[in-house]
């Protein structure tokens, strides 16, 4: 196989020459972190008041985590480190209530973050010669823009076509030819079960390769979509804190997710004890941005269950891999894509004088697609109501939860006491997906 490297000065030096710009990197982003409210407090309070505290990469242990919810409590602009004149674009993550998560990115931002995606687009085997279809949302989630800019980066043909409307969508890869897609693992899979029911002929489609990534799935799911649409599927991960796409892909070898050392220092812990975990074993990722002007976080808890390889990979790149995602260390769901917290259900089914106590949040597989219920009881006066009644208010609680959450939910109205009531702990998700791992 003939590998090819975006930033082979970068994708190809030795490890101790990554580490030494790794360390000069983080000198830097603990220098603009310093500046700005959040971090200067925070670092002040652990004995950090100057980049010249960090004297080696261990010493980034010295830093405490940083959690979702910090990024929540330095809302809006607690964690920017340039003037607000220097920002020239924000993105924020997906299905958050109330006050959002927010990353901005000044132009060097963008620049960084359209190199790195378009390195992991490079790195699959394309080219300025494919033409690239965005399945993917675009707006305040990073998936649509972050994969836009590196295709155009990279050259490609892009087009934007956002996801949904499957009918258009083959009408636009037979159209330009369309050669590599981006979507969810899900959505990847309900296209081509589409692709059947429309009786779109395989060779009258061009496609070669898809990105697949924004929510776990596993080995079985990419080799199904391989199979039935007769393409190879490199994993990709990211997450908003760490600009989105563009932080773990897969190269050729399709064998575990390099991640980018140069413009972020990994860790894995263990989320119970917070120790390091040596190479191989399964614990949390944790991240700090490396390159990054306008919002510098460091040590990010993602959450995120993983295990670096500890062999390197065939290809050559320095930057380590790891491991297709276990799952969350949190109750955070992701459907179709879309990062839901349960208490995020309850802020407004609680919030609804009509509702009962009890509620239930179900979510299970509809063909390809995941679909979300939410089970609510009603007070024992308002189940008495008329059905017209009823439905206003199936409908009111639909449309609150939809604006919300972003996803569309089935709401079912119960009587009250007729959901399952825990002893314990209340279970209030029942997520019968298989597990993706
Ligand atoms: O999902 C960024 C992204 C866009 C990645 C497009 C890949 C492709 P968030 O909405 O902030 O950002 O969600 C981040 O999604 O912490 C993981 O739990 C999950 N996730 C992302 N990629 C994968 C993957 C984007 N390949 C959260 N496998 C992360 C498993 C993934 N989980």
């Amino acid at each position: 196989m003939e590998f090819q490297y975006w930033h082979p000065d970068r994708e190809k030096i030795g490890r101790e020459e990554l580490r030494s710009l790794q360390l000069d990197a983080l000198k830097k982003s603990v220098a603009g972190a310093l500046r700005t409210d959040f971090y200067g407090k925070r670092l002040a309070e652990s004995g950090i008041s100057s980049a010249d505290d960090i004297t080696s990469l261990d010493d980034v242990r010295r830093i405490p985590v940083t959690t979702k919810n910090d990024l929540r409590a330095a809302f809006p602009y607690g964690m920017l480190a340039v003037d607000k004149s220097e920002v020239v674009r924000l993105h924020a993550s997906s299905g958050t209530t109330g006050v959002p998560t927010t990353i901005y990115f000044s132009r060097n931002d963008i620049a960084s973050w359209s190199g790195l995606v378009a390195r992991s687009i490079y790195s699959t085997g394309c080219t300025e010669a494919d033409v690239f279809q965005n399945m993917i949302t675009y707006g305040l989630f990073t998936g649509g823009l972050g994969f836009h800019y590196g295709g155009e980066e990279v050259g490609m043909l892009v087009i934007p076509s956002g996801p949904g409307n499957t009918t258009r969508q083959f009408r636009l890869m037979r159209d330009f030819g369309t050669t590599v897609v981006h979507a969810t693992p899900s959505f990847l899979l309900h296209v081509e079960s589409r692709m059947r029911d429309e009786g779109v002929r395989r060779d009258s489609l061009s496609l070669k390769r898809a990105f697949a990534g924004a929510e776990p799935y596993s080995e079985d799911a990419r080799r199904r979509i391989e199979e039935l649409l007769q393409i190879d599927v490199f994993n990709s991960y990211g997450l908003s804190e760490m600009n989105g796409p563009g932080v773990a892909f897969e190269c050729q070898c399709k064998n575990g997710m390099h991640l980018w050392e140069d413009a972020f220092l990994a860790e894995i812990i263990d989320p119970d004890t917070m120790e390091t975990l040596p190479d191989g074993e399964t614990g949390e990722l944790v991240l700090t941005t490396l390159s990054r002007e306008a919002m510098p976080v460091l040590r990010y808890r993602t959450r995120d269950m993983t295990a670096f390889y500890t062999e390197p990979c065939p290809c050559g790149r320095v930057q380590r891999r790891i491991r297709r995602i276990k799952g969350r260390s949190d109750d955070m769901l992701i459907i179709n894509g879309v990062n839901i917290f349960p208490s995020q259900i309850e802020e407004v089914v609680m919030g609804m004088k009509e509702v009962g106590n009890n509620y239930l949040i179900i979510v299970e597989k509809d063909g390809f697609l995941d679909r979300l219920t939410v089970k609510t009881e009603v007070n024992a006066e308002t189940f008495k109501d008329d059905s017209r009644k009823l439905n206003a208010l199936r409908e009111k609680i639909r449309h609150t939860l939809q604006t919300t959450i972003t996803v569309n939910p089935r709401v079912e109205l119960v009587e009250s006491n007729s959901l399952p009531v825990s002893e314990g702990k209340a279970k209030r998700v029942l997520d019968s997906r298989p597990r993706s791992w």
